[in-house]
């Protein structure tokens, strides 16, 4: 069956691959399951034609004959669930790949979200250096803890899964910040992930929307 996903027409990064199709992308590339991009502008996304596919008017949304969803986290678990490679078959081991996509999205994601918040939308506020500063805190704690638990181990729990699929995708938004090199073994998990087949070809996929969409 044919699956579309969206993607932003023009994303904001620039094709640097930080938003959020990129997972649903990778995870695709993964289980080498083809697909298709719809690109939707900014105000396409707040129309009523998007928002019955997504509630809140934002990509990535995930299409597969009558199967509609949102959210990126639950579109990566659909297709973990539906394809081999990205979840272990062991009940036990695949229960603990789950809980590290929730680890990541519910746990790690939000601080570093809060980074960018503070940094785009709160740097005029008189109050900002001192939010900054509590923010950088709670990562470097929150960022500190993934460090210790991933130790020298090449990837979250065993074999690689959407658990580390996630994590990477998370922990790339905390790059340019320059915070992920205070974590040398995270800086190799991440760079270890970047650099799998499949991570390529969806980065490649992405930037070469976004360098087609800049020369039209
Ligand atoms: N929880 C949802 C999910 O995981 O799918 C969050 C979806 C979401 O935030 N989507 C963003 C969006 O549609 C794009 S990814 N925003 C438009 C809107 O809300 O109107 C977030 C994102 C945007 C830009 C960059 N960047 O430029 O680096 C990175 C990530």
């Amino acid at each position: 069956m044919t699956i579309t996903i969206t993607a932003f027409e023009r994303s904001p990064d620039r094709g640097k691959g930080l938003a959020r199709d990129m997972r649903v992308r990778w995870a695709l590339e993964e289980v080498g399951q083809p697909y298709n991009v719809r690109f939707l502008s900014f105000s396409a996304m707040k129309e009523p034609a998007h928002r019955t596919l997504h509630p809140f008017g934002q990509i990535p949304t995930y299409e597969e004959g009558d199967l509609v969803l949102f959210e990126s986290g639950a579109i990566v678990f659909h297709i973990a669930e539906h394809h081999a490679g990205l979840l272990p078959d062991d009940a036990k081991a695949r229960a603990r790949a789950i809980t590290w996509m929730f680890a990541a999205l519910g746990t790690v994601e939000p601080p570093i979200l809060d980074l960018q918040v503070a940094k785009f939308l709160e740097g005029d506020k008189p109050w900002y250096e001192q939010r900054l500063a509590l923010v950088q805190e709670r990562i470097r704690r929150r960022v500190g803890e993934l460090s210790n638990r991933l130790g020298d181990a090449n990837w979250l729990d065993g074999e690689f899964s959407a658990g580390d699929l996630l994590m990477v995708t998370v922990l790339l938004r905390l790059k340019v910040s320059g915070m992920l090199d205070e974590f040398p073994n995270l800086t190799a998990y991440v760079a270890r992930g970047e650099s799998r087949p499949a991570y390529k070809r969806a980065f490649e996929a992405q930037l070469a929307a976004f360098k087609a969409a800049s020369t039209s």
